[in-house]
């Protein structure tokens, strides 16, 4: 599961249902991040509120999706080219292995790797996307969070990536949000169908999932109150996604009045957008996530 990794004083490794759980305590955050899926659960800073969102009925069984935190969809988005299953790919259903963990004054930085030879054979949706890869993920507890995923291409043959860092973020109330930084940025409406153009900043009246062509930082309000930034990198896409309440009561593992407590802000790689990565070669994505507080 993991290779021997000596843990700072600040991280904590437990056992869980669905497997190894790291625990971080530091001076300047607290978070958790499963090995199972290589999957951040909380991140708190100092002083602050934890910052994701995390359904209280998500299931946490070995080949479940944990439903709130970070999801890494990987190697697709969505459902890849059209009709692939698992959605979101095989990567937040397996477990990764811990590579290094670290601290500093700044906070405790994690990386996580899930190979090829990780991945059990059967799994589903491996045979679609049959490549060599290494893919690691690493993520910072701190002040922020920081997290970024390389995935390297170690088969003798181009291949296409997808995926995003799936991130839901815990806000007071959806109804009150304004998501600024994508005026006038194309849209994919996976709601209405079509496509549109942002006018001015995203506020929510109902059920929203939009894949944005354009990426960078969004700056979140609930009215006239800051809540802070993402900024995505690495990714030309970002996708917006709030369920609404009639999503929400047809998903086992998410409250029905869930939806009003958060909004998911991804960097996405769609997979008719996919990098294609040259043999030897890697890409990355990434996001931060910084708390109004900062
Ligand atoms: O990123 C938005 C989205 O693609 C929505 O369409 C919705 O399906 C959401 O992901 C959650 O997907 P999941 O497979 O985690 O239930």
């Amino acid at each position: 599961m993991s290779e021997t990794v000596q843990l700072p004083d600040s991280v904590d490794l437990v056992d869980e249902p669905n497997g190894p759980v790291l625990r971080i305590d530091h001076d300047r955050a607290t978070g958790e991040i499963h090995l199972h899926g290589a999957h951040v659960t909380s991140w708190a800073p100092s002083g602050s509120r934890d910052q994701l969102w995390l359904s209280p009925e998500s299931e946490f069984g070995p080949g479940s999706a944990i439903r709130g935190g970070v999801p890494i969809c990987f190697p697709w988005f969505a459902k890849g080219p059209g009709d692939w299953e698992p959605q979101h790919g095989f990567g937040r259903r397996l477990p990764w292995r811990l590579h290094h963990a670290g601290e500093d004054d700044h906070g405790v930085t994690i990386a996580l790797r899930l190979a090829s030879s990780d991945v059990p054979d059967g799994t589903e949706g491996r045979d679609r996307w049959p490549y060599e890869f290494t893919a690691q993920f690493s993520v910072t507890f701190g002040d922020t969070l920081t997290l970024s995923l390389t995935v390297a291409n170690c088969s003798d043959q181009p291949m296409p990536v997808g995926g995003a860092l799936h991130t839901y973020l815990a806000i007071p109330e959806i109804e009150r949000l304004s998501v600024r930084g994508l005026d006038g940025v194309s849209y994919q409406d996976k709601v209405a169908g079509g496509e549109d153009e942002q006018d001015g900043p995203i506020t929510f009246t109902g059920e929203t999932d939009r894949v944005y062509a354009g990426s960078g930082v969004v700056v979140l309000a609930d009215g006239d109150t800051s809540l802070g930034a993402v900024r995505n990198t690495g990714v030309r896409h970002t996708v917006v996604w709030n369920p609404w309440s009639a999503k929400a009561s047809a998903m086992p593992d998410f409250p029905d009045d869930g939806w009003h407590g958060m909004v998911c802000i991804e960097a996405a790689v769609p997979y008719d957008a996919a990098v294609v990565v040259a043999p030897g070669e890697k890409c990355t994505f990434g996001q931060q996530i910084v708390p109004a507080s900062a």
